[in-house]
């Protein structure tokens, strides 16, 4: 068997995706997800002019090894550019063995672990009261598990909060938009949201919430002690984790769970944090971690710690990405829980998929591979349109700041 072509597919219908297509000569096809939020078209290149030769004529059966000459053959090995490009590669071949299998992928993973994949959605709201009632909307929607944000008073704009529209989308400039930020205000505040909506929900509703990498070890153990009594299910990105040692300092003073991983594209990003046990969810995907081979290896170490899974599945990622993801998720023995921000039917449209969701839990299809193409025609009519992630400052002075 061999790969005959490989297609780089920009499109965006709302947000842009970068999807891969690979095609061999018995006919079958996989599509993987390239996205990288603001830098798309970065990995789009490193795809088309560096990878793309190097596939044509390789039998698509061997994805370890295809994973490994993309890995160690660039001798410039990780980076989101280069493990997002891998992912795609790997993702799609991951697909067409499925195809050819005639087994939907989790079968070929190692089968089912679970029904389905529990959720958790996002509640924003512009003050307590709003996300108080985005809260309650999720549970009447039968969310078992929801991340609650909310503006914080005397802050213009803040992560995570939609000032115009109900769908929260970060790339939103044509140019970078800044925000502004202050830790003590954002202090005096998580908590009396997380009392306000823990009040209206009650006890039985896992609730998470993301920091957005802005405070410091200290701050973060200052929060992560002040939410214990509402029990939340996990606290995401606390602090940057480009320094994994300062989770020592918050794991010393809080109890709160703690997520982290959506930026990491290596085992090697991970791995004092889950050997040292420094948080219990790891937040690594399929499209940024080197496919479904790099972030099962990803998993397995964490297993070892008793460290879950809990896949980043914000809309910049492609309903690709989400198709592979819950095969991995129904499979996974380690599954914690999948984030679901869902896209607009129009970006649906693009990528027919046979995933499904029903009162909280996402379920994979049974067809035969991942489940999800791209209606190449129909991406054609959306042609990329340059969008950045905003930036953010410090009320204070201006000093830029994590975001
Ligand atoms: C976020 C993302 O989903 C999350 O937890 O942190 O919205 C993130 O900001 C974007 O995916 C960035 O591309
Ligand atoms: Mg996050």
């Amino acid at each position: 068997m061999k790969i005959t072509a490989a297609r780089v597919i920009v499109c965006c219908p709302g947000r842009n995706f970068v999807t891969l297509k690979i095609e061999t000569d018995q006919g079958l096809t996989g599509v993987g997800d390239a996205t990288l939020n603001g830098r798309e078209l970065a990995v789009a290149s490193y795809l088309q002019d560096h990878v793309l030769p190097c596939l044509i004529g390789r039998d698509p059966q061997q994805i370890e090894d295809i994973w490994q000459y993309l890995y160690k053959g660039a001798y410039w090995r990780r980076g989101p550019v280069t493990m997002s490009a891998i992912a795609a590669v790997d993702t799609a071949l991951w697909d067409i063995k499925a195809k050819m299998a005639g087994m939907p992928l989790y079968q070929l993973l190692g089968g089912r672990s679970r029904t389905g994949v529990m959720v958790y959605g996002h509640a924003t709201g512009r003050d307590i009261a709003e996300t108080v009632d985005e809260v309650l909307r999720h549970r009447e929607e039968g969310y078992q598990a929801i991340r609650a944000q909310s503006g914080v008073p005397g802050l213009e704009k803040v992560y995570g909060v939609s000032t115009t529209q109900r769908m929260y989308e970060p790339a939103d400039g044509n140019l970078p938009n800044e925000h502004d930020w202050d830790s003590a205000k954002y202090l005096r505040h998580t908590p009396r949201l997380f009392e306000a909506v823990r009040e209206a929900v009650g006890e039985d509703i896992h609730l998470l919430h993301d920091v957005h990498h802005r405070l410091s070890p200290n701050e973060a153990a200052q929060l992560g002690r002040s939410l214990e009594p509402y029990q939340l299910f996990w606290m995401e990105d606390p602090t940057p984790a480009d320094n994994p040692q300062a989770f020592r300092l918050i794991r010393q003073h809080t109890t709160t769970p703690l997520a982290v991983g959506e930026v990491f594209n290596s085992i090697w990003d991970c791995k004092l944090l889950i050997e040292e046990q420094l948080i219990d969810y790891i937040r690594a995907t399929v499209t940024h971690a080197g496919g479904i081979t790099h972030l099962r290896r990803i998993a397995d170490l964490a297993a070892l710690y008793q460290v879950r899974t809990g896949c980043h599945g914000a809309t910049d990622l492609s309903p690709v990405a989400m198709g592979a993801a819950l095969h991995f998720d129904t499979w996974v023995p380690n599954f914690g829980v999948q984030e679901y921000m869902p896209h607009s039917a129009q970006m649906l449209s693009v990528f027919p998929h046979d995933w499904r969701f029903e009162r909280g839990m996402l379920y994979c299809g049974e067809t035969p591979g991942h489940g999800v193409d791209i209606d190449e025609k129909l991406a054609a009519k959306y042609p990329y349109q340059r969008a950045y992630l905003p930036v953010n400052r410090l009320q204070r002075d201006g000093t830029l700041w994590d975001w």
